[in-house]
């Protein structure tokens, strides 16, 4: 924290609540105050008082090529010389959907949004409308975005409804929403059959990104394939963090799993504000105006937005990207696992392409139940050590670090030895 973010954060509290427009930024989990960001390039951000942070929170994922990729400035800027918004078609959002629908092996059809949750949440009330069923099921420690309906925790047991994930949710809308434990497939079995053509849909992230980064088990997302296809319940892929992270195609095309529906944001949109959901072409003519079942916005596809998630996009149609960025990843991961062994402190790296996650613990992390039984309060002083070295991370264990095209081999070896050195005052601690 420096004087120029205290003094900002102190006014910020005044007007804006808890000082964040974002819970997470306030940094509460960390137990550190928010750094105020007066601008960023490349693989970095610069504090309020002008000091420079490698960044491997990439706003929360968009930024896979770096902040200020020069293609899509310029593409913004030439969007901004006709205009900033129209409410209207226009041949630049056709554009983008095409690319979309060519690229995510399941969506016929797509619907611009302008979050991640209203993406989710409309993706949510079109399952239960095309089915005509209510229930909805979806995992521990997956985020979908603060719709009432995804913000709901697990009941008590295994198979029981859920109860609210915060006040102001009402108490007979979260007992439509089950949550149950990631990777168990037989949960998911016992709660189809205790609520038989009652459930809409199944809505995961297929690769976790909020409980920190956790992979599906192997033949999990198959499963769910199998059990959704056979009971007529609608299996929704959340890629907000996913979709053009880990692949092209997503999660879905690594894993060869078609959803009906798919979520998507973040990297679609370069960085402004965007969502979009999509799937199956005879799901998604049930939307308005096409059908019935309403959704609108009045920003959806806004030119800038659009205009800097097709540069994005099209710079992501060369594959070599996502090798180049596996090697990057692969060179920083490895490097803190060694970094952790040579300080002798005991870690658990999950990751998948260019996301991924320390969890301090010897045990391997699968669910949510097995990321509370990490030591978070050790990730609370790693997190404050690396910032203290200028290692900007996400302030909160239970996020994903993300590593872009701008961070290269010098900058990643620097974040090693700002981790070893971390470690070993971790070490010391123990
Ligand atoms: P937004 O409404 O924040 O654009 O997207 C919601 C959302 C939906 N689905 C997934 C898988 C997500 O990860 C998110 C949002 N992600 C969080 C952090 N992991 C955004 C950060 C924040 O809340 O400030």
């Amino acid at each position: 924290m420096t004087d120029r973010s205290r003094e900002l954060f102190l006014k910020a509290q005044e007007v804006i609540p808890g000082g964040v427009n974002s819970p997470v930024r306030a940094g509460r989990a960390v137990g550190v105050d928010p750094i105020f960001i007066q601008r960023a390039d490349g693989c970095y951000l610069w504090g309020a008082d002008g000091k420079r942070y490698i960044d491997y929170v990439c706003s929360w994922g968009p930024m896979i090529l770096g902040h200020r990729p020069p293609e899509v400035i310029q593409a913004i800027n030439d969007a901004l010389e006709n205009g900033t918004s129209y409410g209207a078609p226009t041949e630049m959002e056709l554009n983008l959907a095409r690319m979309i629908v060519e690229t995510v092996p399941s969506i016929e059809m797509v619907r611009m949004v302008n979050s991640g949750t209203e993406a989710t949440m409309s993706a949510i009330r079109l399952a239960r409308g095309f089915t005509g069923r209510d229930m909805i099921i979806k995992f521990d420690g997956c985020y979908h975005g603060h719709a009432d309906s995804c913000l709901v925790n697990a009941g008590s047991g295994l198979a029981t409804f859920g109860i609210p994930g915060s006040p102001g949710v009402p108490v007979d809308l979260a007992r439509l929403t089950i949550s149950l434990p990631f990777n168990n497939l037989e949960a998911v079995e016992a709660t189809i059959k205790k609520f038989p053509d009652e459930v809409a849909a199944i809505i995961i992230e297929p690769i976790a990104g909020n409980m920190g980064v956790v992979l599906p088990d192997k033949g999990f997302l198959e499963g769910l394939r199998k059990i959704t296809r056979e009971n007529g319940i609608l299996l929704i892929f959340d890629e907000v963090i996913t979709g053009f992270r880990v692949s092209p195609g997503g999660a879905q095309e690594l894993y060869s799993i078609m959803p009906d529906l798919t979520c998507l944001g973040k990297i679609i949109g370069g960085g402004l504000p965007v969502g979009a959901y999509g799937g199956r072409r005879d799901v998604m003519s049930r939307v308005a105006p096409d059908g019935n079942i309403y959704q609108a916005g009045t920003l959806s596809g806004n030119p800038l937005a659009v205009a800097a998630g097709l540069a994005t996009l099209m710079i992501l149609k060369n594959k070599e990207i996502y090798v180049r960025l596996e090697e990057k990843s692969r060179f920083l991961f490895s490097g803190l696992t060694d970094a952790a062994k040579r300080a002798g402190v005991d870690i658990v790296i999950n990751r998948v392409g260019s996301m991924g996650s320390v969890f301090f613990g010897k045990n391997p992390v699968v669910d949510f139940g097995s990321v509370k039984h990490t030591d978070t309060s050790k990730y609370r002083s790693f997190y404050r050590e690396m910032l203290a070295q200028r290692i900007y991370l996400a302030p909160s264990p239970f996020e994903a670090l993300f590593v872009s095209l701008a961070h290269n081999e010098k900058i990643m070896k620097k974040t090693i030895d700002s981790a070893f050195n971390s470690f070993k005052k971790l070490g010391n601690m123990q």
